[in-house]
């Protein structure tokens, strides 16, 4: 990590002052440095990463004299968030928060604002035009001769933004001195997708019931709705979808809108605009219509009527978020019309007032006449420029559905005059649940490193997502959220870093994972070499892992039926063939994978002909995605000199192995991590191990049917047999409905 700080303070630093007297006094009151680092201290989780713990004694000793003074604004409510955030920061890291100032009266004060909010900085004529109306600079300067560290922006959210990145700083042990920060986001519109319903239940939630309390909206406002809002601009995040996207009608009644409009209103000092999932037969639900056709005018009329009446309520709402004609949920398609159709018909209602429509690309037919990876790219790509300029279509990161590890989406660069926004699951739906650590940044950076081809090399999905690739006016990325009302927030402590790492990859999609999950770790456990490296090392591997003993060499969709706990690779029968696992990996005597080059369903054919002859080439598909595109015999050669059969079972244990190794590294780490988290951290990996081991096993179990072929040597075999696995059953698998 770059500028990190010196131990020592500089000799002669004009800057020392009463300040630091204070804080240095206040450390020995507490007794010597570390005594006053509750490092011990019981903890459950529920500050995340804005602990703001005393930092270390050598530290306190360097930073007080770059906040000596607090000059900033608190005439608006984002002013006034910024400078509580600051002081509250400030106070938990260095012991005592600094005075408050209307002008710099001594060196190291912190002047934070904007042009129009201060005097300061306008006379201070920062040139902030680049910055966009999100961004802002981090700067050593002076002020008539005193040193001063300037937050300035555009705009207070900005400023808000600015400020969590300097206690950002301060929280991950980096210098103050000669501070010059710039930074604005690439992607536009950075929402979560709440998949929470009206009666408290959150579909794949994982965390406990919603936090959202819609009885008691909107008379009563759960402070954690303001630290969930403190959370998210920490982050950049800037909008919410606070309803399902299997949506029910209501949340669109006047009832429901003032319940919104009141979670708007805590929401809105951070720079959150809210945004509802939008059921499109609203009209005939709620509206007492005979029909929901988006070219009937009388429908039209009512989603423009419906419109203004939010908007009259919740003067920046953002927008509708669609599910339509995918698992049932209704859709233009219902009435011979196209996803367009039903996407402008909401984005007409929605351009007087600024708003705009995020269209999900997760579609599949009812009919399911094709291979189910195809049909989001077959009914979008003719679409292409028939959507209103509001218009975003919101693409998952893969064409099945959020596995733990799929090829890029296809949809991603071939539809240049449409924006796509990326959605991501931050919620491990496929990914154990909140029991199992798996770190879903190397995921996200994979998918958004990924090279769509489409212009040439270097057409990266993280190009098509910050608009660059084809020049999109809007852009944006959507995490479905993994948030609850536990505790912890996630489910676990260390499903916050999801949370995180989206956040950080939406503001900006070109960060990498491991300087990410080492700011988290810094942030929510310690800046201690010693507990940072094995905790960073311990989340790289994580994601690989999961890969490696649930869906090793491109197996996918193999988990168990509705609630996809735990593996189901035997999964048949019932109403659909793509809700199945047999269709997925078609493992049969003569071997396994699904075929999707020109000689099968020829999937390989939606991608650029550069990846498509990459992928669709059995000697040149990348590795991981060998059983995406290709069904290979038991025998076949893979690129270890092992048979594939050996390949999987050497796969599956490789991953349980790495997570007997997460349990070492983690129990290493008591005593230097508080114990109420230590406890719950080591209590999970102990399910995660047995589950990991049980995944291997069923696994290994039900494949070998086909394959006949023994383990090979010094692999354990399966303890059961595998009829054993396949009589598992879990009724009340959370998050399932
Ligand atoms: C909200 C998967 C999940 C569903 C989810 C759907 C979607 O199929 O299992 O729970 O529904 O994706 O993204 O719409």
């Amino acid at each position: 990590m770059p500028g990190m700080l010196p131990l020592t303070p500089q000799a002669g630093d004009s800057r020392r002052t009463a300040f630091l007297a204070r804080i240095i006094c206040l450390f020995v009151l507490c007794g010597v440095g570390m005594a006053c680092v509750p490092a011990a201290r019981a903890e459950d989780g529920y500050d995340l990463w804005l602990r703001y713990r005393a930092v270390e004694a050598e530290r306190a000793q360097a930073y007080p004299p770059y906040v000596t003074q607090l000059v900033a604004g608190t005439t608006t409510p984002t002013q006034a968030a910024t400078r509580t955030e600051l002081m509250r920061g400030l106070e938990g890291m260095l012991g005592a928060a600094p005075a408050v100032a209307e002008n710099v009266t001594r060196d190291g004060a912190l002047v934070v604002g904007t042009a129009a909010s201060s005097p300061l900085i306008a006379r201070l004529a920062l040139d902030t035009r680049r910055l966009g109306p999100e961004g802002y600079l981090i700067r050593s300067t002076t002020v008539g001769g005193k040193a001063v560290t300037v937050i300035a922006a555009n705009q207070d959210i900005g400023a808000l933004y600015g400020a969590f990145h300097f206690l950002r700083l301060l929280q991950t042990g980096q210098s103050l001195e000669r501070v010059d920060i710039r930074e604005s986001p690439r992607v536009k519109l950075r929402v979560l997708n709440h998949w929470d319903d009206l009666d408290g239940h959150v579909e794949r939630g994982y965390a406990g019931a919603s936090i959202w309390d819609w009885h008691k909206l909107p008379d009563y406002l759960d402070p954690r709705y303001t630290d969930y809002a403190r959370a998210n601009a920490s982050l950049g995040i800037n909008g919410t979808v606070l309803n399902n996207v299997n949506s029910n009608a209501l949340s669109l009644t006047p009832m429901y809108l003032e319940k919104t409009a009141a979670l708007a209103g805590v929401l809105r000092p951070y720079g959150i605009r809210v945004f509802l999932s939008a059921r499109f037969s609203a009209p005939i639900e709620i509206g007492g219509l005979k029909t929901a056709d988006p070219l009937d005018p009388a429908v039209q009329r009512w989603w423009r009527e419906k419109t203004d009446e939010i908007y009259k309520t919740i003067p920046d709402f953002g927008g509708f978020l669609v599910k339509a004609n995918s698992e049932g949920q209704p859709g233009p398609q219902d009435y011979g019309r196209s996803h367009a159709d039903g996407a402008n018909m909401l984005a007409d209602a929605l351009a007087p007032h600024g708003g705009t429509v995020m269209w999900r690309a997760f579609v599949y037919s009812h009919e399911q006449p094709d291979d189910r990876a195809k049909q989001a790219y077959s009914e979008f790509v003719p679409l292409d420029g028939k959507f209103r300029d509001n218009v975003m279509v919101q693409v998952k990161n893969g064409a099945i559905d959020f596995q733990p590890r799929e090829p890029f989406h296809p949809l991603f660069g071939a539809m240049p005059k449409t924006p796509l926004m990326m959605e991501f699951q931050i919620t491990k739906e496929y990914l154990g649940f909140a029991t199992h650590l798996v770190y879903l940044g190397p995921l996200f950076e994979e998918t958004l490193k990924a090279d769509t081809r489409r212009r040439g090399k270097g057409s990266t999905v993280a190009k098509v997502i910050d608009g660059s690739l084809h020049g999109y006016a809007i852009t944006g990325m959507a995490g479905v959220a993994n948030i609850g009302a536990d505790r912890n927030w996630s489910g676990s402590q260390f499903d916050q870093a999801n949370w995180y790492v989206y956040g950080r990859m939406a503001w900006n999609p070109n960060l990498s994972s491991q300087a990410i999950a080492e700011e988290w770790a810094r942030m929510t456990f310690s800046n201690d070499a010693k507990v940072v490296t094995p905790i960073v090392e311990m989340m790289m591997g994580s994601r690989e892992a999961a890969v490696d003993y649930m869906t090793p060499l491109g197996l996918h969709h193999v988990m168990g039926r509705g609630h996809h706990y735990g593996p189901g690779p035997w999964i048949s029968g019932g109403p659909r063939a793509d809700w199945t696992s047999v269709y997925y990996h078609r493992a049969s005597a003569d071997g396994i994978g699904f075929d999707r080059t020109a000689s099968g369903s020829n999937a390989v054919a939606q991608y650029a002909p550069a990846v498509a002859r990459e992928f669709g080439d059995v000697r040149r598909v990348p590795e991981e995605f060998l059983l995406w595109f290709h069904h290979v015999p038991w025998d076949y050669q893979t690129r270890s000199g092992r048979p594939l059969w050996n390949e999987l079972v050497h796969r599956y244990t490789r991953g349980v192995d790495y997570v007997h190794g997460m349990r070492k590294t983690w129990d290493g780490l008591e005593g230097s991590v508080d114990p109420e988290r230590h406890a719950q951290v080591a209590g999970f990996l102990a399910i995660q191990e047995k589950e990991a081991q049980w995944w291997r096993d069923a696994s290994i179990a039900y494949f070998q049917t086909f394959s006949k072929r023994p383990l090979p040597e010094g692999y354990e075999p399966p303890p059961h047999p595998l009829e054993y696995y396949e009589s598992l059953e879990f009724p009340y698998a959370p998050g399932n409905g």
